[in-house]
């Protein structure tokens, strides 16, 4: 070739840091190899699980004849976001009662998140975004490429391995007046601590004395504790105040609809009008990004939602993962203890969610990746949705070489 390539000075970029797990996991040709990177739920056989339920609203939307392929609206599928709105701020909302919530489809938790972050650079007054310290990895990149100032607040104690209530509270007691705040709905990702009811009570009160705008992230509803309701409290009490809120929804994990990609982000507004001019500025968000969301997914949702039957047998299955979750806390927690392996792991069965965080440090987790072909995030969180009763004591074994000689 006579003249070198126009794309020569491209640099070769690092791999995302927790699906770029997965890339180095692909390679490994190790029998005993185990991903606990991302959070992806697996059966006790280690298996993607495809839920009955989904399954059953596939084939009833296949065997339909009258369902066509045209586009779907710029926000998407009106039952779907109807029932999404529902799901998450409770079928007797106020606010949905009183046209003050507007929904849209958006491309699962990711694509709400930035479908969101791109309006409030738009159209807030307030381009500053507080984030948990740590967070999920994704969160700094999505809201600051839409042009948000990303901030962080105190949330975690490495040395109580619990909540750090009081820096929490200092630090969002010092952040100017309109701040954005970015708080995970339940099933904190990645260190599966989360506030208490009351905690989140004092959180609202000063977010609204100083008027923070709440915007959550829901990728886990109905994983912390295996009740849909129960996982939504802390959303329902910032909108029961009449405020506004914003919400990200994902139903990657909770409908098991990782590759389907849906997900909904909903404003509640203080008022109707209000709400329906957002949503007009939301479609202008939308069209030139994507155009609309696909249809196949967000159908399968609606399916599900709208029919009481197949609502309940969802619950059922949900339940179910989050059980087999906790599960997997004990039985691992147990383990370390028959081992006696070195340290307080008490932490691995106080945690919510799809995480452990284990305090395990980047040296540890690259032993046990060398030595054990064990893979996980550098900060030490493993996934608990991909481990079964087969695989635990191959991982204490690593955690106790690893706490014990690295
Ligand atoms: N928000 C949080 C807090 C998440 O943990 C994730 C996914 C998302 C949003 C986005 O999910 P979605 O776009 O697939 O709906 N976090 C995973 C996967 C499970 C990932 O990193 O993409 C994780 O392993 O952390």
């Amino acid at each position: 070739m006579s003249t070198p390539s126009v794309f020569a000075n491209v640099v070769q970029a690092p791999e995302d840091s927790i699906l770029g797990v997965t890339v180095a996991y692909n390679k490994d040709s190790s029998p005993i190899k185990l991903n606990l990177g991302v959070g992806a739920y697996r059966t006790e056989e280690g298996k993607p699980l495809v839920l009955n339920v989904v399954r059953r609203a596939e084939q009833m939307l296949v065997n339909d004849q009258s369902r066509v392929k045209e586009y779907l609206p710029i926000i998407g599928l009106a039952d779907f976001n109807k029932l999404s709105a529902k799901l998450i701020f409770g079928a007797d909302s106020p606010a949905i009662q009183e046209n003050r919530v507007t929904t849209v489809q958006c491309l699962s938790g990711t694509g709400s998140l930035r479908v969101g972050a791109e309006f409030l650079a738009r159209h807030y007054h307030e381009k500053a975004i507080y984030i948990p310290q740590p967070t999920w990895g994704n969160h700094p990149k999505v809201f600051s490429i839409a042009g948000l100032s990303v901030k962080s607040y105190r949330y975690y104690d490495p040395t109580t391995r619990g909540l750090d209530f009081q820096g929490l509270l200092e630090d969002l007691g010092s952040a100017p007046s309109g701040a954005i705040v970015l708080l995970h709905a339940c099933a904190h990702n990645p260190t599966g601590v989360d506030p208490t009811l009351e905690q989140w009570d004092q959180i609202r009160q000063l977010m609204r004395s100083k008027g923070l705008l709440p915007f959550f992230d829901s990728a886990y509803q109905g994983f912390a504790s295996g009740s849909l309701d129960a996982d939504a409290q802390p959303i329902r009490m910032f909108v029961a105040d009449g405020g506004e809120c914003l919400a990200a929804q994902s139903y990657a994990k909770n409908m098991g609809l990782y590759g389907e990609r849906v997900g909904a982000f909903s404003i509640v507004c203080k008022a109707a009008d209000v709400a329906s001019r957002v949503e007009s500025q939301l479609k202008l968000v939308i069209r030139p990004m994507y155009s609309n969301p696909p249809i196949h997914g967000a159908s399968i949702v609606a399916t599900i939602l709208k029919d009481r039957d197949m609502y309940n047998e969802w619950t059922v299955e949900l339940k179910a993962m989050a059980d087999r979750i906790i599960n997997m806390r004990q039985q691992l927690f147990d383990a370390l203890k028959a081992k006696g392996t070195p340290g307080d792991w008490s932490h691995i069965i106080k945690q919510i969610g799809m995480f452990t965080f284990t305090g395990l440090n980047t040296n540890q987790v690259a032993f046990m990746t060398k030595e054990y072909h064990i893979y996980m995030t550098s900060d030490g969180r493993i996934s608990m949705a991909g481990l079964s009763s087969r695989t635990i004591p191959h991982l204490a074994d690593a955690i106790h070489a690893a706490t014990s000689v690295a």
